[in-house]
């Protein structure tokens, strides 16, 4: 039988888990649901909402517990462990684990004949993890600045300026409000590397793209900053360990799942990372591919050669390549707000929403449209602003304008952010789509335009835990390899060019960008403002 590689994804809502054999060839899928197949924990979408609504947490042992119970299905299944190789994974990313004094020799002596979680439920200093939905920490971002010369100093440092789920500041809020907690606290992981902890049964280190989203790593030197660690805690650094590259063999599988479940001894463990850059490897990409992600919110994301810190995207490591860049923007309105023009505009039909799409022309007569239903992370805005060819702005449009204005807003602001992250554009840059919208070749015609390059779909569920099976395949290869030249998925997984630019829309769109700028800058500045009068 041949060997098998596994890729653990601990989200924020589940834990999935993918088999692949050499081929690529997926052979075995599962997942364990939060809320539903551990509802003792009462999670509601895996997380627990405080009542100031900004304080976000998950209890650390329901992931324990949800990796046994995913462990005890597979067995059930017949899944045969003997024959995994390697594995690797990824968590949500920002969330924080905080092992308590004492916890490491638990973890290093677990004993078959108990669950993980009952041997490891009074492991945890903190019991509940801050997580990436968390919003609490604004005054602390501004300490971390502050200390190191504003945000663009810090994003020039660590990859991003402050944001409020970056684990740092999160580190930083529990210092201040939990000390005791912080002084028993042995060892902090990221989601990811707590992952990887419970699969070597000892403490794993925390992988460079994952510890890019913590405002605390130098993302060029890749070793801790010191003056964000002096900022974020008290004796951080003994408590977070080294850094390693996301492609590095951890370790051998623990004794506990060998006897347990029947994993072979030398299985290797490759450190895990964060989801958005397991899902970069999962998908695959080749270097100057652009991937946008529609799912409910919008994500672009990009390899880069260089890190080009900006005030809005971000740049984690490359998990891929190290000595390379990944740039990620993140929208909020994305398919909910074209869903939510779809139902006003189009009775509910995505059908109706593309016919009507027709009856505009590329540039749509100079309107332009700008829909934020939910606060924006960049710009820093919320609400919906139309705009006539004259720049002047308007209360409504007809439904078929505002059908296109939607779609050339949203993607003309998914173009100028990923250029601020790094993206030019080439002759051999393709867009790869991905996620529920990618489904609508509408859509993905007004990309194609606004982008000027031909967009690719693919249809690879699951390619954070894909991410995972193919870095642990990568991680057993001969050092030296392409990412590209050893995981070559099969012609049925590779991206397929769905639509072509139409040529010469360049023309009308270049000055659109323009004054997509200009407008945003505009409606921004007027809402900051409005805010900070309030
Ligand atoms: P997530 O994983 O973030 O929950 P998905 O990738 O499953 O999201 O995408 C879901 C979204 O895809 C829905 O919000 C829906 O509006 C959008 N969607 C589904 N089908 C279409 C379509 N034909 N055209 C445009 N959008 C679509
Ligand atoms: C990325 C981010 C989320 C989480 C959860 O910065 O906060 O995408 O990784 O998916």
């Amino acid at each position: 039988m041949s060997d098998l590689f596994l890729g653990f994804d601990f989200s924020t809502q589940q834990i999935k888990v993918i088999a692949v054999d050499g081929d690529l060839n997926v052979k075995y899928d599962e997942h364990v649901k939060f809320d539903t197949d551990l509802p003792e924990f009462g999670t509601e979408n895996g997380a627990h909402i405080h009542a100031d609504k900004i304080t976000v947490t998950a209890p650390t042992v329901m992931w324990v517990k949800a990796l046994d119970l995913l462990l005890d299905k597979m067995k059930n299944a017949g899944f045969d462990f003997s024959r995994v190789a390697a594995m690797s994974g990824d968590g949500q990313q920002h969330g924080s684990v905080y092992w308590k004094k004492g916890a490491r020799s638990i973890l290093q002596n677990l004993s078959a004949d108990k669950s993980m979680y009952d041997q490891l439920k009074d492991s945890f200093a903190i019991p509940e993890s801050p997580i990436w939905m968390d919003a609490s920490t604004s005054s602390h971002i501004k300490t971390l600045e502050g200390a190191v010369g504003g945000p663009l100093e810090l994003a020039k440092i660590t990859g991003s300026r402050g944001f409020e789920r970056y684990t740092g500041l999160q580190i930083m809020k529990i210092v201040e409000t939990n000390r005791e907690g912080y002084n028993n606290t042995e060892r902090i992981s990221l989601v990811s590397s707590f992952g990887a902890s419970l699969l070597l049964g000892d403490y794993a280190p925390i992988d460079y793209s994952d510890g890019s989203g913590m405002n605390l790593l130098d993302i060029n030197k890749k070793t801790w900053s010191s003056t964000c660690l002096e900022v974020c805690g008290p004796g951080l650094a003994a408590r977070l360990g080294d850094p390693v590259p996301a492609n590095t063999v951890v370790g051998s599988v623990s004794q506990y799942l060998v006897s347990k479940y029947g994993f072979r001894a030398d299985c290797k463990v490759i450190a895990f990372t964060g989801d958005n850059p397991a899902s970069l490897a999962g998908l695959a990409p080749s270097e100057g591919d652009v991937i946008v992600s529609l799912g409910s919110s919008d994500t672009v994301f990009l390899w880069i050669p260089r890190a080009t810190p900006s005030m809005d995207g971000v740049i984690f490591v490359n998990p891929i390549d190290q000595a390379t860049f990944m740039g990620l923007v993140c929208f909020k309105n994305g398919s909910l707000s074209r869903a939510a023009v779809m139902e006003r505009c189009a009775g509910g039909s995505w059908d109706t929403f593309s016919e009507m799409l027709q009856k505009t022309p590329p540039g749509n007569n100079g309107n332009i449209g700008l829909y934020f239903d939910v606060p924006e992370i960049q710009p820093v805005v919320m609400g919906t602003y139309r705009f006539d060819e004259h720049n002047k702005q308007v209360e409504s449009f007809p439904p078929e304008v505002e059908v296109r204005a939607i779609l050339e807003g949203q993607f003309l602001a998914r173009l100028m952010y990923a250029q601020k992250c790094g993206l030019t554009i080439g002759p051999s840059t393709r867009v790869i789509a991905t996620g529920g919208a990618s489904a609508n070749s509408s859509i993905l015609q007004v990309i194609a335009d606004i982008f000027n390059v031909e967009v690719y779909v693919t249809d690879v569920p699951n390619s954070a835990a894909l991410g995972g099976c193919y870095r642990a395949i990568y991680a057993l290869a001969p050092k030296g390899s392409s990412f590209s030249k050893v995981i070559n998925p099969a012609v049925e997984h590779q991206p397929v060019c769905t639509c072509k630019h139409s040529p010469g829309l360049e023309k009308a769109y270049q000055p659109m960008l323009e004054r997509y700028r200009q407008l945003e800058e505009q409606v921004t500045t007027l809402y900051q403002a409005n805010q900070g009068n309030k």
